[in-house]
């Protein structure tokens, strides 16, 4: 392997760098413009740069390669023919057609895939690609760049938890060039100062409003009394007691209530529902102060859903403070529900395959933020301020079940989706101790809500 000089004067040769006045895409003018995708007309150039990147690598532990199109898709086609660890292509767009899949190849559920990217910006590109191959279910724990314009995406991506090892600089290549009198004193000068006063990208952490800042926002009486509740139980938990009698559910209601802020119910999954069952879940909910939230997921024309609401064994309007509903029929059905009740849609899904796209949410929060009786909507992405959001799938000790569930850690959908409150089924009540862990679920909800407000 040449040394990393020898290849940046060899590599440079190929013009991957220039200097003049450019004008990138967001507008600015730059006096430098950097294109690695002449390194592959090199095969000799790009097996070097392979190694030099797997070099980067040599401690990190990974299965899979995946390169950020299109630059790095052959950087990383050779990283995977020198280490024989497989490749897998992620598409700039789906097909629109047969399996519309994004990523290619073969892989597995949680294996370990280390991200290649040419050069690092602000980050974006390789926050979609993560945000890509994380929804298949594989995990991103290091990516490798091959140049840092040092505009912050780098601290972006540190910041959000992943290593990130570069292989140059833009300064570190400055340097080098003026070494080798490719580049006058002048011209070096110029560019370090348009380096200096440039962090392009705010590396500020990025924070979300407050509970206490949410409740001047939100005007809906049940979504007030949910963040009331929150501040003053220090919990933002929703324990999905997903049980199936109603003894059981009741046990588990008193003994998770003072850690939490709502019971989320599938009351049609309860074989011994009554009456009498009702009046002592509300009782339980007045003396522990929490909310009743039945998870109905209504998905049909509004005439169907108002019936399911109101009548039938359950007459779920007549108890419920919150009911989830999808949006799928429209906005005119989503009104059926009436002012009172709170209203969470579904805008996204947390299961593998769901059909949830970014289309499909971007319509389900439009519906949801012009109807009135609306208080948030369940999602696995941040929502716009004005609704409350909602994520389940949390879970600290497991990644999945078999069923296509996925798991996050209350750390994670605190930090990346700014999520206002999280719903835990398994990890609380299939514990041997449900109090113990949803006062542990209270706490780490509570922390990383802290942690990132
Ligand atoms: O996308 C979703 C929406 C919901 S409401 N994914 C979900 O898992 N849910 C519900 O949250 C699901 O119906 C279940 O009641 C709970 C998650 O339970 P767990 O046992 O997987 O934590």
């Amino acid at each position: 392997m040449i040394n990393k000089e020898e290849f940046l004067l060899k590599a440079y040769k190929l013009g991957i760098i220039k200097f003049g006045d450019f004008t990138l895409k967001s507008g600015i003018h730059s006096p430098f413009y950097v294109d690695l995708r002449p390194l592959a007309s090199s095969p000799e150039l790009l097996r070097e740069l392979s190694n030099h990147l797997l070099y980067l690598l040599k401690d990190s532990q990974y299965e899979l390669i995946c390169g950020v199109p299109y630059a790095a898709l052959p950087m990383a086609t050779a990283m995977s023919l020198e280490s024989d660890v497989p490749l897998i292509v992620k598409r700039k767009e789906s097909k629109g057609y047969g399996t519309k899949k994004m990523l290619e190849g073969i892989f597995e559920e949680n294996q370990v895939c280390v991200l290649v990217e040419d050069v690092i910006t602000s980050g974006k590109s390789l926050v979609e690609t993560i945000e890509e191959v994380e929804k298949e279910a594989l995990k991103v724990k290091d990516i490798v760049v091959v140049l840092d314009r040092q505009q912050g995406g780098i601290e972006l991506l540190k910041n959000r938890g992943y290593n990130v090892f570069h292989l140059f600089s833009i300064g570190e290549v400055i340097d080098i060039l003026y070494k080798h009198s490719l580049l006058s004193a002048e011209e070096a000068k110029k560019i370090k100062e348009f380096l200096e006063g440039k962090p392009m990208v705010s590396i500020q952490k990025v924070t979300r409003s407050s509970y206490e800042e949410k409740l001047k926002v939100q005007t809906h009486p049940v979504a007030q009394k949910l963040l009331q509740i929150a501040m003053q139980k220090e919990s933002n938990l929703i324990a999905s007691l997903d049980v199936t009698s109603s003894a059981e559910l009741l046990d588990l209601a008193e003994k998770t209530g003072d850690q939490i802020v709502a019971v989320k119910l599938h009351t049609d999954i309860i074989s011994d529902f009554s009456s009498e069952y009702v009046s002592e879940l509300k009782n339980i909910a007045k003396e522990k102060n929490f909310l009743l939230f039945e998870d109905r997921k209504f998905g049909d024309i509004g005439n169907t859903q108002q019936l399911q609401f109101e009548k039938g064994i359950y007459k779920i309007s007549e108890w419920a403070d919150m009911i989830t509903s999808h949006v799928i029929a429209g906005a005119e059905s989503v009104k059926v529900f009436g002012e009172t009740t709170g209203v969470v849609t579904i805008a996204e899904m947390s299961s593998k395959g769901t059909l949830t796209d970014g289309a499909y949410k971007a319509k389900a929060i439009e519906i949801s933020e012009k109807a009135g009786n609306v208080i948030g909507c369940v999602a696995q992405s941040k929502l716009p301020e004005t609704l409350l959001l909602f994520t389940p799938g949390v879970n600290m000790t497991s990644s999945g079940d078999s069923k296509g569930q996925q798991f996050n850690t209350p750390e994670k959908v605190f930090k990346e989706y700014h999520t206002d409150f999280i719903i835990v089924g398994r990890g609380i009540y299939a514990s041997s101790d449900p109090q113990a862990e949803a006062e542990k679920y209270r706490k780490a909800g509570w922390e990383s809500y802290k942690n990132n407000v």
